[in-house]
């Protein structure tokens, strides 16, 4: 079994990415431990640049992102986790498949929709591309499955489609590409904003007071939590409702946390007073969850050297498989000399 995920160095990651995303990565690593299998994670820096950015931070938040998820539970010298610029194959493999995908497709994506709408000043192209490239990365592994939240969905039905279609025309009967699943957390996979349950938690649109942050200090992610939007139901009613979306993103936090159900994590709080003592269970089960990260990545994110060593590395790991993937499509399209 071979998993691989990318995860951008936008911004401070949340908790919608923490369980959405990053505690599945780890694991993802521990499965494909036991099974010898292979776990690979990416930090996509040439997606962060398709929308506005700042140069210098760019660099600092990728270091960022892979001292989290170190500090997460990712351990470098058990999957591969490297920088995605580092492998330049991922961007030949990115152009190669652009000739099976269909613009059409792309016009259909909702996270182009939705993030060009908030660009102010270019809505570049590579915004539009993000899937193609999104698709070279996750097919250049040949993994089974990709652990993601339920936003990217549909960018994983796209390179399922790429990868079929690309074997139907290029593969002579061969199964070249492989196509993945998508791994979809039952729980957790769509965490919302607690100012604003419609929205889902998010880096760029983000609210300060309706986003947690997974380095947050224990009393701010309280002071967030207490301030959550739940409804005026008199008496409160703590229940998984799709009319009482603030109480019903609180539980499935809170079930997310302690790998329950929504409805069990309900059930557990048949006897409370009323949305405050829900809060203050959330606020408990997310500080437990997440204390242990906040502990870890100071130290880790001091050494940039060695978080250095630690992608340069992993980039040399991950080009020599997708250097074979490139090999083999490029040999399949008639591109450059006979192999
Ligand atoms: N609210 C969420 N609930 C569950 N999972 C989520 N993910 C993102 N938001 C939620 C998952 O986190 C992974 C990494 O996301 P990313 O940083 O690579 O991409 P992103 O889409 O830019 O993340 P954001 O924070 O949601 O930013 P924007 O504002 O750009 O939309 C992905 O697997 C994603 O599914």
């Amino acid at each position: 079994m071979r998993i691989f995920s990318g995860i951008q160095p936008t911004g401070r990651k949340h908790l919608g990415n923490y369980i959405g995303a990053i505690r599945q990565y780890v694991d993802g690593q521990q499965r494909a431990a036991l099974g010898g299998g292979l776990a690979i994670f990416c930090i996509v820096d040439l997606h962060a640049i398709t929308v506005a950015y700042d140069p210098a931070e760019l660099r600092q938040r990728t270091y960022d992102t892979a001292a989290l998820l170190i500090a997460a539970g990712l351990d470098p010298a058990s999957c591969i986790l490297f920088r995605q610029s580092d492998v330049p194959e991922q961007t030949e493999l990115c152009w190669l498949l652009a000739s099976v995908t269909a613009h059409g497709d792309l016009n259909r994506m909702h996270q182009f929709k939705e993030k060009s709408e908030t660009q102010r000043e270019l809505v570049s192209a590579g915004l539009f591309f993000y899937p193609v490239l999104q698709a070279a990365d996750v097919l250049a592994y040949r993994c089974d499955e990709v652990p993601v939240g339920e936003d990217q969905r549909q960018h994983i039905e796209l390179m399922r489609d790429i990868a079929e279609r690309f074997n139907a025309r290029f593969g002579d009967g061969r199964e070249l590409l492989i196509s993945p699943e998508h791994r979809i957390p039952e729980v957790g996979a769509r965490i919302m904003d607690l100012q604003d349950p419609e929205s889902k938690m998010s880096t760029t649109a983000a609210s300060e007071e309706g986003t947690i942050y997974v380095l947050d200090e224990p009393e701010l992610i309280k002071r967030k939590l207490n301030r959550a939007v739940t409804d005026s139901d008199d008496p409160p009613r703590i229940a998984c409702d799709p009319d009482k979306r603030g109480v019903t993103n609180l539980l499935e936090i809170l079930a997310a946390c302690k790998a329950i159900s929504p409805d069990e994590a309900a059930a557990e709080l048949a006897d409370a007073r009323g949305y405050g003592d829900l809060k203050s269970a959330v606020s408990d089960a997310v500080i437990e969850m997440l204390a242990p990260v906040r502990e870890r990545y100071e130290l880790i994110r001091a050494d940039e050297q060695a978080l250095e060593e630690s992608l340069l590395r992993g980039a040399e790991q991950a080009r020599e498989i997708a250097a074979a993937t490139l090999a083999d499509v490029r040999s399949a399209m008639g591109v450059g000399p006979v192999g």
